[in-house]
């Protein structure tokens, strides 16, 4: 095609360059420090773009744990719930479970009651006592004469049982929570009827009988704390009684 530029006449091939002298020609070429600005440009872009896509994943990162750490607190929280739950549950439980053993202690009261009460019966019927008169200086309990030796005055259990037998009569034994209750409440510390036996727990009556039940112990004993306690007191102190040695030296109460 022909064109006029800058007062001169061509032919223009293509994109029109050879209309250009040599001077416009360097003039609009591309120059070298202008490719390095693109470069760097396209490089603070890449960069750019390098770092939102960090952050975008951070940010993706972060509440990815939120929901995480959402969760487990959501867990611990249920498994405390259920902790307490099952907590006062256990508590109504063994609230029940007192009730009922207090139920229980209380019918076990009464039956012991009643088989103290039906002992005496049987006592009385084996006896054949009806009213029975008790000696000068003995005391009347439940229709049973005891004697209780006197104050200041102590023997060994053998000499005490003696002065039992020449009574007519022998140390205490005792069957009922209430005879327990009667004896022990009397003088300081005073021997009673039980012996140890052949065996270290068995434990015999002066009438031959064994002890049945679980007798009236003080807790802790009988210890056979010295290998030689053989012999049982009973004391006002305790209330109940305690192996000690026989040669020991107390107070006594003999039973008609
Ligand atoms: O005197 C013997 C006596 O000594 C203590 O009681 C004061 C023992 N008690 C304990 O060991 C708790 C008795 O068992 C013992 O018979
Ligand atoms: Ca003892």
């Amino acid at each position: 095609m022909s064109v006029t530029f800058n007062g001169k006449s061509g032919e223009v091939d293509g994109d029109g360059w050879n209309l250009m002298d040599t001077d416009n020609r360097s003039k609009y070429r591309c120059r070298p420090q202008i490719s390095v600005c693109w470069i760097g440009a396209a490089v603070v872009c890449l960069v750019l773009l390098l770092t939102m896509i960090m952050v975008a994943q951070n940010t993706s990162a972060i509440s990815h744990w939120d929901t995480k750490f959402e969760k487990l607190i959501y867990e611990i929280s249920k498994s405390r719930d259920d902790l307490r739950d099952e907590r006062d549950q256990l508590k109504i439980q063994c609230s029940n479970l007192t009730k009922e053993m207090e139920s229980l202690q209380s019918q076990y009261n009464t039956l012991a009651a009643s088989r103290d009460k039906l002992q005496e019966d049987i006592d009385m019927l084996t006896h054949n006592r009806t009213d029975k008169p008790c000696n000068h200086g003995w005391i009347k309990f439940n229709n049973k004469c005891y004697y209780v030796s006197p104050n200041g005055v102590t023997k060994t259990w053998e000499n005490s049982r003696k002065d039992c037998r020449e009574k007519g009569a022998d140390l205490v034994i005792i069957t009922t929570k209430e005879e327990q209750d009667f004896v022990s409440g009397r003088n300081g510390v005073s021997w009673i009827g039980l012996h140890r036996g052949e065996s270290e727990d068995e434990w015999k009556w002066v009438d031959g009988t064994g002890l049945v039940d679980h007798g009236f112990w003080q807790k802790d004993e009988p210890n056979n704390s010295d290998g030689e306690e053989d012999c049982v007191e009973v004391s006002s102190a305790a209330m109940a009684w305690n192996d000690v040695p026989c040669k020991r030296k107390f107070s006594w109460v003999c039973e008609d």
